[in-house]
């Protein structure tokens, strides 16, 4: 009786000890994981740091949110907001008239000479032609700073654009692959 009780436990216990390795295997496992996805979001990290090096020219921060400014690039509204959202932003909404001040002055000290270029910022009357809307957010924009004979509207001028001579904004198209249009834009970040 007794003994029969001692070979129970035996067995009990082989079992439990292979239950410890099969349980050590795994958590083996699943440390090599945790490493190898370190290793991937280390990696990925990197890769949108370079490429922020190759694009970005100029940062700053203002009431708590952090604006990228880009070197010059060829002139693609949409695309310039998707390399924001890669960079954890969006292109840059102008909610009132002191951050446009901030933004227009920061565009203009960044830009050489007097050449005045076009800023690309995130917003369209796309489709409603003389309402302005946020291209990522999506609400009404209501605070605006024309220069003189802006907006010029027309068929296509549907995004706007900080004019980096006069610090005013600007209508223009949203796309344009010409070598002459070496523009900026300017991404916004949520701190
Ligand atoms: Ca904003
Ligand atoms: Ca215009």
């Amino acid at each position: 009786m007794v003994l029969d009780m001692f070979k129970e436990m035996d067995i009990r216990m082989k079992e439990l000890k292979a239950k410890d390795k099969e349980f050590d295997a795994k958590i083996t496992a699943i440390e090599a994981r945790e490493q190898e996805m370190n290793y991937k979001l280390n990696d990925l990290r990197t890769r949108v740091e370079n490429s922020k090096d190759a694009i970005i020219s100029t940062t700053t921060g203002y009431r708590g949110h952090n604006y990228l400014l880009s070197k010059p690039i060829l002139v693609n509204v949409h695309e310039a907001n998707r390399l924001c959202r890669l960079y954890g932003g969006y292109l840059a909404e102008i909610n009132d008239k002191q951050e446009f001040q901030h933004l227009a002055d920061f565009s203009s000290s960044h830009v050489p000479g007097s050449v005045s270029i076009g800023v690309m910022l995130g917003a369209t009357d796309e489709g409603h032609e003389g309402r302005w809307t946020f291209l990522t957010s999506g609400g009404n924009m209501t605070s605006f700073v024309w220069g003189n004979s802006e907006p010029s509207r027309g068929a296509n001028q549907d995004c706007l654009y900080i004019s980096t001579n006069s610090k005013t904004m600007m209508d223009e198209i949203c796309l344009k692959y010409t070598s002459v249009w070496q523009w900026r834009f300017l991404c916004e970040i949520n701190a």
